[in-house]
């Protein structure tokens, strides 16, 4: 066999042990054979690969190996990614704090950057957004407000993922896909609507997939979640998944506090002040266990 015979590039979807790969060739659909199960790793969108050709005029091959990750995320899943855009609504569907910061704890804890997009902002008449937006600023998060509808704040969205690789990851119906047709409109992405969505059981995207917009941006649409965990995160690791704690946890009178009962404690200290106090009650709340989802 040649060296012609092998091509590297990048997986943009994998459906049913079908993997799309991107190469300089053109795209190959290619399966994985027996070999990754083996090994307990399986291809995923974003993995670098090797393929193998099967088929040039037919684009079939087989993947050969995978090229270590920068990172991975379980949920949605995906590798090598620069950020998460972190996408939710505040009135339909109703906005669930946990689930925010319950998976901006799951990208500190793989050192994922994140920032958070509040899109439908067309539809908060009361601008609770602002008061939003305003808490995860204060916890050091980039937050862009948009409207899908309306054009809002896009322009703001399509700077920062400019020249990286983002997903966009959020619940279901929160217009994930829409933000991605408002923006490149020639993606022309399924959107659905949301009383569909319950009738469809939710996800009108069904599998996440890597979408080229240009040489060096990548976006990834991925289904909507209902639920996750963050279970899996030690509880005394967890204080650590919070930026806007960092500058203080050096600072406790003990060096085990967990920064809920303990005296002197200051973080504790900052609470209203640079802290804001939703976040740290809803800290409090996971640290104590309760932080089901
Ligand atoms: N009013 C308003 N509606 C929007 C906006 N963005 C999206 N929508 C609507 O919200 C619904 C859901 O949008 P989708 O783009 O399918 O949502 P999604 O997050 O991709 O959903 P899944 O693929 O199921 O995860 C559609 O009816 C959109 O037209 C917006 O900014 N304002
Ligand atoms: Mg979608
Ligand atoms: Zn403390």
């Amino acid at each position: 066999m040649s060296m012609a015979d092998i091509l590297t590039g990048r997986i943009i979807k994998g459906v049913g042990g079908n993997y799309n790969v991107a190469t300089n060739d053109g795209e190959f659909v290619c399966q994985a054979r027996g070999l990754f199960r083996k090994k307990g790793i399986s291809p995923i969108v974003g993995d670098f690969v090797k393929v193998l050709v099967i088929d040039r005029a037919k684009a079939t091959g087989y993947l050969k190996e995978i090229l270590p990750r920068t990172n991975e995320l379980a949920r949605p899943k995906v590798a090598n990614i620069d950020q998460v855009v972190l996408v939710c609504t505040i009135v339909a569907p109703p906005i669930n704090l946990d689930v925010v910061d319950g998976f901006l704890i799951v990208c500190e804890n793989q050192g994922i950057d994140a920032v958070l997009c509040i899109n439908k902002i067309d539809l908060d008449a009361d601008k609770l957004y602002l008061e939003v937006a305003k808490s995860f600023e204060m916890a050091k998060y980039q937050v862009i407000c948009t409207s899908a509808a309306r054009g809002l704040g896009l322009e703001v969205l399509r700077d920062v993922m400019a020249g990286k690789t983002s997903i966009l990851a959020g619940p279901s119906g929160v217009g994930k896909s829409s933000i991605l047709n408002a923006l490149y409109p020639q993606l022309q992405l399924e959107v659905g609507t949301l009383s569909e969505k319950i009738q469809r059981g939710k996800h009108t995207t069904r599998h996440t997939s890597l979408l080229e917009v240009s040489k060096d941006t990548f976006l990834v649409d991925s289904p909507g979640f209902t639920s996750f965990s963050i279970s899996h995160i030690d509880k005394k690791h967890l204080q650590n998944c919070y930026p806007e704690f960092k500058p203080y946890l050096e600072e406790c009178y003990y060096i085990d506090c967990i920064h809920v009962s303990e005296h002197d404690c200051a973080v504790k200290e900052r609470v209203g002040l640079d802290i804001d106090i939703g976040r740290y009650e809803r800290y409090k709340r996971y640290v104590s266990g309760r932080n089901d989802q």
